[in-house]
């Protein structure tokens, strides 16, 4: 159940980018992806459906995974690789018996007592943040700095962490040697969207 995961992890921004899912899609693979995850907190379900179909197509005839934020039902629909949920989101166990024993669920945890309760559920991986401010996520929880991401790290948890929030080409590899096993990007990727593939490819060489 548990996944081995690429040290970058981009996920698509509509609002950030100015452009469509699948166009990021497009980019973030030009650029090296090879897991992202779209998100999309405004569009109808319509809109993201018929966004993220075309955004499948192009990951999938590239070998790339493609996991859903939030919408189990339309990774069901769509035969996505998984879900990535929040604390608000649909209980992961709910989830996993929807989507089957295959699917890549992830699972946002914003401190050491969220890990904790996360323990027992059947997740893939693990993302902990904000680590550093950010600008991308409304009403963010505090953050957690690198100290919070070593003390996960002494945790010694049976899945991956991805670590999130206002991690950039600077911090990258900090972050990993802080303890994640990869780091989630969002405006340091896309918030020049002619240079998506040059900043993801920048911040993937940046952590080797
Ligand atoms: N989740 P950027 S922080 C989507 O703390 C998201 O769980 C967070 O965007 C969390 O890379 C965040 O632009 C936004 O800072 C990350």
């Amino acid at each position: 159940m548990s996944i081995q995961l690429p040290k970058v992890y981009p996920i698509t921004d509509t609002t950030i980018s100015g452009l469509s899912h699948s166009e990021q899609v497009k980019r973030l693979i030009a650029g090296g992806a090879a897991l992202i995850q779209l998100r999309d907190k405004q569009a109808s379900s319509r809109a993201f459906y018929s966004d993220a179909q075309a955004a499948i197509q192009i990951a999938r005839a590239a070998g790339v995974k493609l996991i859903i934020n939030d919408r189990v039902d339309i990774a069901l629909a769509l035969r996505a690789d998984g879900v990535h949920l929040g604390q608000s989101d649909m209980p992961v166990e709910a989830a996993r018996r929807i989507l089957g024993e295959q699917a890549v669920i992830g699972f946002s945890t914003h401190n050491l007592e969220q890990i904790r309760r996360a323990l027992s559920l059947p997740i893939s991986y693990l993302a902990f943040g904000p680590i550093f401010p950010t600008a991308s996520k409304l009403n963010p929880d505090p953050v957690a700095g690198l100290n919070q991401l070593k003390r996960v790290r002494e945790m010694s948890l049976p899945t991956p962490v991805v670590a999130i929030g206002g991690i950039n080409i600077s911090n990258a590899l900090d972050v990993l040697n802080a303890g994640a096993s990869s780091v989630a990007v969002i405006s340091a990727v896309l918030a020049n969207p002619s240079r998506i593939a040059a900043n993801l490819q920048q911040i993937m060489t940046s952590t080797e």
